[in-house]
């Protein structure tokens, strides 16, 4: 089954994905501090969640039948803040207030404090095993609404995320995708010289899960993926992302140094620049 979904479209969540890079540059720069290539690189996936794939009402976040989407690499939050205010969660205003003092948007997402957030994360490894009990707890009450995780490549150090995959296939979570960010970047080195990965792929498949292994920077590919775990049954599915980490900023790109680091108000002029720059080329092009 493929998401067929039309040029228009496409030019849409293209655009959409531009805006929030816009806004994460923003939120950095005022907040000071934080992580920048992750939420950049992330941003695709992000557009075509918010608007596109996820079963969801901004106005009502807590509607029980919504789809879950649980933030297991809680530092990237920005890209999901600048999502959730574009989609109409909270006003886009309250993204200043990233990283202040009693804010809504903590510097890790903090659930009890903002509608909308199904977990409080930042300690890396959890977010699977969160997620698988959520899936079961929706097939015991025989509901339908999906559960979709993001992680990081990095953190597949952890060995919980291990278990929580073994977990995974033993009870068929076919209402399960998680979406693994293969940036090739954690927070102090490219993830094969700090602790290799490898064949990523074939470590799921062999764990019993369906790989979906796609470009994460393209949105007909990200659409289409997450169409296609909607046809897997019996199967838990992984969606291992290939992204550009601080894609869309020149200089930021495949740098691990802008893991944590938020950009000086000169950087982010150049930064947006360049963002608005793509923007154009995207009128253009359609
Ligand atoms: C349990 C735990 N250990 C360490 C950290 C510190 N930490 C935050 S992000 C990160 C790197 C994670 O790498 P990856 O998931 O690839 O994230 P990326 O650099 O791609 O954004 C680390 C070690 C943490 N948040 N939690
Ligand atoms: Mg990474």
């Amino acid at each position: 089954m493929l998401d067929d979904i039309s040029d228009k479209k496409v030019k849409f969540l293209e655009e959409k994905s531009l805006e929030i890079r816009e806004l994460i540059i923003g939120m950095l720069l005022k907040a000071k501090s934080g992580h920048t290539a992750g939420p950049l690189g992330l941003a695709d996936i992000f557009s075509v969640l918010y608007f596109h794939t996820l079963n969801h009402f901004p106005h009502d976040p807590d509607w029980e039948d919504r789809d879950r989407l649980i933030l297991s690499n809680g530092h990237v939050c920005p890209v999901r803040y600048a999502s959730m205010a574009l989609s109409g969660y909270f006003p886009l205003k309250e993204l200043d207030t990233l990283r202040q003092l009693n804010t809504r948007l903590q510097g890790h997402p903090h659930r009890s404090a903002l509608p909308g957030l199904e977990t409080t994360s930042g300690p890396l490894g959890e977010g699977i095993s969160q997620a698988i009990g959520i899936a079961l707890s929706a097939k015991l009450d025989k509901k339908d609404y999906r559960v979709y995780v993001v992680t990081g490549d990095g953190e597949h150090n952890e060995g919980n995320i291990w278990e929580s995959i073994m977990m995974g296939a033993r009870y068929k979570l076919d209402n399960l995708a998680v979406i693994v960010d293969r940036n090739n970047i954690q927070i102090d080195g490219f993830t094969e010289n700090v602790m290799p990965l490898d064949d990523l792929k074939n470590k799921y498949e062999s764990f019993g899960w369906v790989v979906f292994d796609i470009d994460g920077n393209n949105i007909r590919d990200i659409a289409d993926a997450f169409s296609k775990t909607r046809s897997i049954h019996e199967k838990p599915v992984v969606i291992i992302a290939h992204t550009v980490p601080g894609k869309g900023v020149d200089f930021m790109q495949n740098d691990f140094k802008w893991h944590g680091m938020p950009p000086q108000e000169a950087q982010a002029k150049i930064a947006l620049k360049e963002l608005r720059t793509l923007k154009n080329k995207i009128e253009n092009d359609y």
